[in-house]
């Protein structure tokens, strides 16, 4: 026996079922800065990150590099780094404590133990301390289901 309210109505909740786990994870703010390479946040350092040529899967863990340099292009060296992040919109941190662990080359250090534990916007915070001074620079990175975005 057919009942055309009972099918309407099951396509409703799993047309609102879909709504929600689409935008249950937020949708980041469409103003976000998805660069790799700018500036610190008051300008006296210009930071890039370079995550893994592919992927990384959601999970897994990973490392990425960090290039530091002053704003005429020169490499920092020697500088003390600390990394720290999340998912703004979760209200949660990293899933694993990501450090600096070696300056792989002059001003170009190596960042082990990162992981994205789920997909969405993630931000990454560097604490940066080197050549006398403290800067901060922030990231944003959209982890997907096959890999990091790339910008
Ligand atoms: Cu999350």
């Amino acid at each position: 026996m057919f009942k055309p309210y009972l099918l309407t109505s099951t396509l409703a909740t799993a047309t609102l079922a879909a709504v929600l786990s689409l935008s249950g994870c937020g949708t980041p703010p469409t103003d976000l800065d998805y660069s790799l390479k700018h500036h610190s946040s008051t300008g006296r350092f210009v930071v890039e990150m370079v995550p893994p040529a592919q992927g990384p899967a959601v999970g897994q863990i990973h490392s990425w590099t960090l290039k530091l340099a002053n704003t005429d292009g020169a490499p920092v060296t020697h500088a003390r780094i600390a990394v720290d992040g999340g998912m703004p919109q979760h209200g949660h941190g990293l899933p694993t404590k990501p450090r600096v662990t070696r300056e792989l080359a002059s001003g170009t250090y190596l960042i082990e133990g990162m992981k994205f534990s789920m997909t969405g916007w993630w931000d990454l915070r560097l604490d940066i301390d080197a050549d006398g001074a403290r800067d901060k620079a922030v990231f944003n990175v959209v982890m997907a289901g096959d890999g990091l975005k790339r910008p």
